[in-house]
């Protein structure tokens, strides 16, 4: 279908087709740039590029979303040279490029089902599926956490977004059925089964559907934040601070918001440590408390949620879940609720009836199943 597609627009066949996941973070949030760790899943839903090599340097990117084609010339990509959502693989082309992979001008055709603005990660897949096509394009190999770390740097820097590794790792690393638990400081990557269904359970992600607010520079204020407090603390990064150091690190910090912040950082870390801990051990359901702590956390201290997330996290709770929390970066995006199976629709329904008594958009829930990294699919 896509190298139908692929035709139409370019007019020859595609060399080959690649996909890169969404994710879904089970907890651990906001503790990736604090060289913290981190529980993601990556999901079904996907970027999917199919891409054919060009013999000229030029770059023509086109999405089955608008006919569209957007050109530019490899050697003169710079940071900004491109924008909107072709930054994402130029970017990755010029990371590659300025990182000595030998990429050439290539034709690419983007489909995706993620939803965007959904806090899924449709941006680092787009990054990744396309960092894969056009390293693959040219028969280079590089392993896949090198390519989350090189996608990472371009949106960064060529994007100018300053997002932790999370999103590139899960898009890459994962696999299927599994949470990629992921040590940011010691680069060091675990997978851990993760099936709801054979513990009777189900883990629900509903997309809230709230309106976009300040999302970037609500982000790079919370960096910024943690970043300040580890500079005035003396650590290379909050990490450095231990559930039992953090009464007496709070006491050394000046600010009161920068004190909520370094607190949500770090009893977000220990909490991943205590599920991994309890999934490992097949104490599925003790998650959920955990879910909910997390939740409070980036409410009260870490102050990232919005009101929809608050009253679904509020109703699903109400209807009985073991425990809920929004998950991604936070102002907007969705949910995840871990449910006993049985007690799934009734949980949606609760929901659903809480944003109608608020006057909010209708939620929209989403299948979530723990799926592989990004791959070569033809
Ligand atoms: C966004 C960022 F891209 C990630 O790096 C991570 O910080 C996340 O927000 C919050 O945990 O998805």
């Amino acid at each position: 279908m896509i190298a139908e597609q692929f035709e139409q627009v370019f007019g020859t066949r595609p060399d080959g087709v690649w996909r890169a996941p969404g994710r879904v973070n089970l907890i651990g949030e906001h503790t990736d740039y604090n060289d913290g760790l981190v529980l993601p899943i990556a999901l079904s839903q996907q970027i999917v590029v199919a891409a054919a090599a060009r013999p000229d340097g030029r770059l023509r990117f086109s999405s089955t979303q608008g006919r569209d084609v957007i050109e530019a010339d490899l050697a003169a990509l710079e940071p900004g040279s491109v924008s909107d959502w072709a930054a994402y693989p130029a970017g990755a082309a010029w990371i590659l490029r300025e990182s000595g992979y030998d990429v050439g001008g290539a034709n690419l055709l983007i489909d995706s089902d993620l939803p965007t603005g959904a806090g899924l990660s449709s941006s680092a897949a787009l990054l990744c599926a396309s960092a894969l096509a056009l390293l693959e394009l040219r028969g280079i190999e590089v392993a896949p956490d090198e390519v989350a770390r090189l996608v990472q740097k371009a949106e960064n820097i060529y994007v100018g977004a300053p997002v932790g590794l999370m999103d590139q790792m899960a898009s890459m690393c994962c696999t299927e059925g599994h949470a990629l638990f992921f040590d940011i400081q010691a680069m060091s990557i675990a997978q851990i089964p993760f099936d709801p269904a054979a513990a009777g359970l189900q883990l629900l992600v509903i997309d809230v559907k709230a309106p976009h607010r300040h999302v970037d520079g609500e982000y790079a204020a919370r960096r910024k934040s943690c970043e300040a407090a580890a500079a005035q603390l003396g650590v290379p990064s909050l990490r450095a601070i231990s559930p039992e150091g953090l009464d007496d690190a709070l006491a050394r910090l000046d600010d009161e918001v920068d004190r909520r912040r370094v607190r949500h950082v770090v009893t977000e870390i220990a909490r991943v440590e205590q599920a991994v801990e309890a999934m490992r051990a097949g104490r599925l359901r003790d998650v959920g408390a955990l879910f909910t702590a997390s939740h409070v956390s980036m409410r009260d201290d870490f102050e990232i949620t919005v009101p929809e997330l608050d009253v679904a996290v509020d109703a699903a709770l109400a209807a009985g879940a073991l425990g809920a929390r929004m998950t991604g970066g936070g102002f907007g995006g969705c949910i995840i609720a871990l449910v006993e199976a049985a007690a799934a629709d009734t949980t949606l329904a609760a929901i659903e009836k809480a944003f109608a008594d608020h006057g909010f958009t209708a939620p929209a829930p989403l299948p979530a199943t723990p799926s592989p990294g990004a791959s070569r699919l033809t």
